[in-house]
């Protein structure tokens, strides 16, 4: 009994110091758009972006995508320009923010430098990948708070 609780209460130790020295250096996150799943089509942003909240000012987005080929989608990073033209996936007056290519290697890397709300959406194919293909997420920073 004992030699099954003691390893297990070292390990909860180790995770409460370890969340201590986060909440004390005002840390900024380097964060994977879809985790695993990378950015690609058919994957639920929407529901990761929901999942992976509170984003903070000044974590960085990598959005991380193959260059297309013969057998690989193309994908994109547009900012949309407002909330209703991201609802609607409509690319008009849109910013792209990285092309086709510049998802490769270590993926194409964004800084939410303010706390202005941003709507991201992959651009291909006139808005499928934004439609169907729920390439769409939107993200809202917050302050990170230091502890005191
Ligand atoms: C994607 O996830 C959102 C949030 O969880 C959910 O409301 C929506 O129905 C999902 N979309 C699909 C097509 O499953
Ligand atoms: C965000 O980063 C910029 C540039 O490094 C810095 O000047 C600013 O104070 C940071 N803001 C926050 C809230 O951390
Ligand atoms: C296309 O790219 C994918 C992902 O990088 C790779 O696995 C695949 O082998 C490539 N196919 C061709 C025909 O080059
Ligand atoms: C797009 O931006 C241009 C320049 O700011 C503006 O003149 C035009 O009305 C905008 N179009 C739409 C549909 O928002
Ligand atoms: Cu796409």
């Amino acid at each position: 009994m004992g030699l099954r609780v003691g390893p297990s209460l070292m390990i909860r130790a180790a995770a409460v110091l370890l969340l201590a020295s986060f909440t004390r250096t005002a840390m900024t996150a380097r964060i994977i758009v879809g985790d695993e799943a990378h950015w690609t089509f058919g994957y639920n942003y929407t529901d990761w972006a929901i999942r992976r909240a509170p984003f903070y000012q000044n974590d960085t987005l990598v959005f991380m995508y193959d260059a297309p080929n013969s057998t690989t989608f193309p994908h994109n990073v547009y900012l949309m320009k407002n909330y209703r033209r991201y609802l609607a996936c409509n690319l008009k007056n849109a910013t792209l923010l990285a092309n086709v290519v510049q998802g490769v290697g270590s993926g194409f890397e964004y800084v939410l430098r303010n706390r202005k709300p941003r709507y991201f959406v992959c651009g291909e194919h006139d808005g499928l990948h934004c439609t169907a293909g729920m390439m769409k997420f939107a993200v809202h920073p917050l302050k990170r708070c230091h502890a005191a």
